[in-house]
């Protein structure tokens, strides 16, 4: 996420980070830079002006020159800054129950897909979700949304004839009541523009079912359109929150940064990936931090959390402590990372990773790697060294890859085991020429 605002941001202020002594000169000079790296992630100019003009007013009031590690404490200044531009305050939804969420937005922005993000989330913290297709347009946007609910166990309801959609809100609202649902998210169709048999007709369904919040799903790829676009839909519904969609990709930032300051409405949630679990709270601190090139753990840790089954866990770290860990906990073990949703939006909340682009292929190595320990029997995947030649030429074929990669990934386990056995044994210098000479062999198995 916001990989070359990140880059251009820590370049602009390594040169402050040292303890070197700061001058106003170098001072003015980093924060000519920071100002050139907000443009160029397409930050609107006057926000991009006004944040410059707070960072420096804020190390004048500060007396950064004089104080002990000036580098550090105006890096402090400008992360206290971009929370602020972010949005402070709140960025939870309303905690009332049952609440309505309307989700609107222009076509091809997201609304569908986060409605159902939306609700794995809030089911994921106890609630009892319900999502209301009123998308009548489109009835491959009805199965989309009934496809999703179903994989994410989440109550639904629509209407494939009826034109009338307050009505259909209404009779969906009634159903979702009368089944228990604590939460009833609507799902609407998107236009291209903002064109007003869109804003009406949205009308009238907030009028049907007077929602608690109104969710503006925009493209954070859009850039400054996005705040074009939420300005819009403001004016016209009243916005309680937005969800930013798609900041895994080249998003520049732009949006992310200008839309609380130019809206005053706050963003919500994030969407991260197509997968329903790339989705998140958005918390200024953190995205900051993430912007700065610190990293975002506290996400990371949190994700885990919410996606990994706890017990399942423990028993693999017991496993491994025992030495005791086969090619079949490797690959549950691969199968519960997956759910945490795709490499790359993980590597984004590590410190230090966030620039660090995956190989287009990690993705597709790990699918490879599970495909050839899904052709081993269970006995071989307890126990690879019962397989010959011909059994992993039958398992490369069954899998479709190579025998090479069969054994590169036979030969990577059993290194991974001696490894094991000896953070076992506790033998800490021969472990680290261990994972020095695997490091040089390409990593772990499917790495
Ligand atoms: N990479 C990425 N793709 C996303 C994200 N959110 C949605 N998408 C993709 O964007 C496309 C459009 O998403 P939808 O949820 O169908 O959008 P919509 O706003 O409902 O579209 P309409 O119903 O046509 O107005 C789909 O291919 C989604 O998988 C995201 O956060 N990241
Ligand atoms: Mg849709």
């Amino acid at each position: 996420m916001f990989e070359s605002l990140t880059e251009k941001l820590t370049g602009a202020l390594r040169s402050l980070r040292g303890t070197g002594a700061l001058t106003e000169a170098n001072m003015a000079d980093a924060l000519k830079e920071v100002r050139a790296a907000l443009l160029s992630a397409d930050v609107h100019f006057t926000v991009a002006r006004d944040f410059i003009a707070r960072v420096q007013a804020a190390c004048v009031g500060q007396a950064v020159l004089k104080s002990v590690s000036p580098g550090q404490q105006v890096v402090k200044i400008i992360n206290d800054e971009l929370v602020k531009l972010l949005g402070e305050g709140t960025t939870e939804l309303a905690a009332k129950r049952p609440l309505k969420v309307l989700m609107v937005g222009l076509h091809g922005s997201g609304k569908t897909t986060s409605t159902a993000k939306l609700g794995k989330l809030l089911k994921k913290k106890g609630a009892r979700p319900f999502v209301v297709g009123c998308d009548i347009y489109r009835p491959a946007a009805i199965d989309q949304l009934e496809i999703l609910a179903k994989q994410e166990e989440l109550g639904f309801y629509s209407d494939r004839v009826t034109k009338d959609v307050p009505a259909l809100g209404t009779t969906g609202l009634a159903t979702a009541l009368a089944q228990n649902a604590d939460v009833i998210l609507f799902d609407t169709a998107g236009r291209l523009q903002i064109d007003t048999d869109l804003i009406e007709e949205v009308k009238k369904l907030k009028a049907a079912v007077t929602p608690d919040e109104i969710i503006l799903v925009a493209d954070g790829a859009l850039g400054q359109e996005a705040v074009n676009v939420a300005k819009a839909f403001h004016d016209a519904l009243g916005l309680t929150g937005l969800i930013l969609t798609k900041l895994d990709g080249d998003t520049r930032g732009g949006a992310a940064l200008s839309i609380k300051s130019v809206t005053g409405v706050p963003i919500k949630f994030i969407g991260v990936g197509e997968k329903t679990a790339d989705f998140e709270p958005f918390y200024p601190e953190r995205l900051a931090s993430r912007i700065l090139g610190m990293g975002d753990v506290v996400s990371l840790v949190e994700r885990a959390q919410e996606n990994i089954d706890q017990a399942e866990a423990e028993k693999m770290a017991e496993k491994l402590r025992k030495a005791d860990f086969n090619l079949e906990d490797f690959l549950a073990q691969m199968q519960q990372v997956k759910k945490m949703g795709s490499m790359q939006s993980i590597m984004g909340m590590m410190p230090g990773m966030s620039g660090v682009q995956l190989p287009g292929d990690a993705e597709k190595q790990m699918k490879r790697t599970e495909a050839i320990i899904q052709s081993m029997t269970i006995q071989e995947r307890r126990k690879p060294s019962l397989l010959n030649g011909n059994r992993r030429m039958r398992i490369a074929n069954g899998a479709g890859v190579k025998v090479l990669e069969v054994n590169q990934l036979i030969k990577q386990f059993e290194q991974m085991q001696k490894l094991m056995k000896m953070m076992k044994g506790g033998n800490q210098q021969k472990m680290m020429r261990q994972m020095e000479q695997m490091k040089r062999r390409g990593g772990m198995p499917g790495f």
